[in-house]
């Protein structure tokens, strides 16, 4: 077997939890913040049943957004600082099963792999420092049993009830608990009693262990003195428990020859449960008298929202904008700072859009992006039809809209899918040569490739102004420079299949996410993903679409009616013979 790890988990661990649990995992983060970590433990969840989302959760008085992943894999790539989990699987290195009515069969054969893999199984815990899904109870009984800092006491039991039972007296009797394991009920747990005492001698902060269930044979560690550190242990009656683990099929094997056995080895054995308080206090005493434990300093724990109203859900979530307090609030940005700061369009854009304050020549950049998009005459598809409706009386919005309307593949929307596809294409390795075959063998249309009027012999400005700042300004134009290159390619087939201004824009927008230093790769691709860079040209464009409308308006045009010398009427193929 491999081996496995002394210390399971830190003020740092990071786990993923399995399963809706909202109310533990919120549990987890109260926990976490009276513990005063810097970051909540929980770093994801995952559900298989609903698609990747956020789910909002309380971090003291603030709500947070955890990411909830379909997938395990996906969860372990993008949280590579996990070694916890809080269900089943591997690649770390403890694994908390909460879960009742998993088959014994399944059980010993996740032991086994366990083993194999060096992971240490447990059923609920609740160390000095991290806390798993409902373990130690709601955080009024966490405060009460002193869980947010650790104290010198370690225990190890069998369920989680009578973990609670023992972070009552621990705390009541000593300076609290280090660390508590629950083994779990189940005929073969995961660990054993020894596993965990064995764990507890080589950690140093831990003073004294208190191991409570029934231990009998498993225990000869102290005896034989492996365990130096005063152990007090108690056997109850199997009745008081009805776990699988307890049955108890030998007269040997009963609580009184069990506890017996336990005091012989050298062990501090209550009479019987009541006691046990008495006893764990009497050895914390002669502790502290030894000098072994030095009781720390009591420091208040924060404050945390006591009441649970979060879990009611919310019809809406929302992270980018909050209007409650007296400030208008942008991405966690008062609107006072980003007027002293001089944002300007752009850098509200990065808040509102990207959740993030953006550089300087990124703002920069998406300023000059609304420019160049903001009209490009009245012939195109969008002016035309915003120019039509207003001629038809109707009002801004109405106008407005319906040159919007118009915007997609063809004309204005080719901005993510150019971004995609282009990066794609990149990503995989693939020469310009070879994507501009593929495409044509697929018989796809390149987006952001082509224009109706633009060509080499007639540049588009707007494209080469840009270009102009983005090969200044940006760290890196990887993507741009392969677009470029098959826009060599292109235009050496065709003078008009130039790289138009809607791929332009895709391109170097993906150049700029994935190199800005703002946001992860991860980050940057789900963007792109959700397509929010066709919203440049839409805003951008709306501009020229209200000033087509105003236009018409000023310029007092009547009702428009295509002229008949314009149309082709033909017959229905099927009459023309
Ligand atoms: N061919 C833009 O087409 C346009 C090809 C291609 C490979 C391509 C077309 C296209 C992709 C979508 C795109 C954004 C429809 C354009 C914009 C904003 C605007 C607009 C403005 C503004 C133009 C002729 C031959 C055929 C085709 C081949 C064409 N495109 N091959 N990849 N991408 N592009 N949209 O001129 O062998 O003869 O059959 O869909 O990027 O909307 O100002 O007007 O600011 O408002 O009608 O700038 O390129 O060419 O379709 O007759 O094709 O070239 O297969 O080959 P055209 P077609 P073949 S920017």
């Amino acid at each position: 077997p491999a081996a496995k790890p002394t210390t399971l988990f830190r003020k740092q661990t990071k786990v993923i939890v399995w399963g809706m649990q909202t109310r533990a995992v919120q549990g987890m983060m109260d926990f976490d913040y009276v513990c005063s970590r810097d970051e909540p433990s929980v770093a994801a969840m995952v559900y298989p049943f609903t698609g990747d989302h956020k789910q909002k959760f309380y971090w003291g008085h603030k709500e947070i957004l955890l990411p909830v992943y379909k997938n395990m894999a996906d969860a372990m790539k993008k949280h590579p600082a996990v070694n916890s989990l809080i269900k089943l699987c591997f690649q770390i290195h403890t694994i908390a099963i909460i879960a009742e009515g998993i088959p014994e069969a399944q059980t010993r054969k996740i032991i086994k792999k366990a083993d194999e893999k060096g992971v240490t199984i447990i059923g609920p815990a609740t160390p000095g420092c991290f806390k798993i899904g409902n373990t130690g109870g709601m955080l009024d009984n966490i405060l009460a049993s002193k869980l947010y800092r650790p104290g010198s006491v370690a225990y190890v039991s069998r369920s989680g009830g009578m973990s609670n039972e023992l972070n009552n007296i621990v705390s009541r009797t000593t300076d609290g608990v280090y660390e508590g394991v629950a083994i779990g009920g189940d005929r073969y747990p995961g660990s054993t009693f020894m596993d965990h005492v064995l764990r507890y001698q080589d950690t140093p902060d831990v003073k004294m262990i208190i191991v409570l269930g029934e231990v009998g044979r498993n225990l000869q560690g102290i005896r034989e003195g492996r365990i130096t550190k005063p152990v007090c242990a108690g056997v109850l009656e199997p009745v008081q428990f009805g776990h699988a683990g307890a049955c108890a099929n030998q007269a040997s094997e009963t609580a009184v020859a069990k506890n017996q056995a336990l005091r012989d080895a050298g062990a501090y054995v209550p009479k019987s449960f009541d006691e046990l308080g008495d006893v764990v206090k009497t050895v914390y005493d002669e502790l502290v008298a030894n000098g072994t434990i030095i009781p720390a300093q009591e420091v208040p724990p924060p404050t945390v929202p006591m009441d649970y109203s979060w879990a009611r859900p919310a019809s809406f979530m929302t992270s980018i904008c909050d209007e409650r307090g007296q400030e208008l609030i942008y991405a966690g940005m008062p609107i006072t700072e980003v007027f002293k700061e001089e944002m300007g369009l752009g850098g509200v854009l990065g808040l509102l859009w990207f959740q993030r304050r953006l550089p300087r020549y990124a703002c920069q950049f998406i300023e000059m992006c609304l420019m160049v998009t903001a009209d490009h005459g009245p012939a195109v598809s969008g002016a035309h039809n915003t120019i039509v409706c207003t001629r038809a009386g109707k009002d801004l919005i109405s106008c407005l809209t319906s040159g919007l309307l118009t915007i997609g593949d063809r004309f204005g929307g080719a901005l993510d899918a150019a971004a995609k596809q282009f990066s794609k294409a990149f990503d995989s390795g693939m020469l310009p040569m070879e994507f501009v075959n593929k495409m044509k063998k697929d018989g796809k249309l390149i987006m952001g490739i082509g224009h109706r009027v633009k060509s080499i012999n007639n540049p588009d400005m707007r494209v080469q102004i840009l270009k102009d700042f983005v090969k200044q300004h940006f760290t890196s134009t990887q993507v741009l420079d392969y677009a470029l290159d098959v826009e060599k390619i292109t235009t050496s087939k065709k003078p008009n299949l130039i790289l138009n201004v809607d791929g332009f824009i895709g391109v170097a927008f993906v150049d700029l996410l994935r190199t800005c230093g703002g946001f992860t790769r991860d980050e940057a691709d789900e963007f792109v993903e959700i397509g929010a860079l066709n919203g440049i040209f839409v805003l951008g464009r709306s501009m020229g679409f209200i000033g087509h409308y105003l236009d018409q308006k000023r310029l007092k045009q009547g009702l428009y009616r295509h002229p008949w010398d314009d149309i082709s009427y033909v017959l229905p193929e099927h009459m023309s013979m």
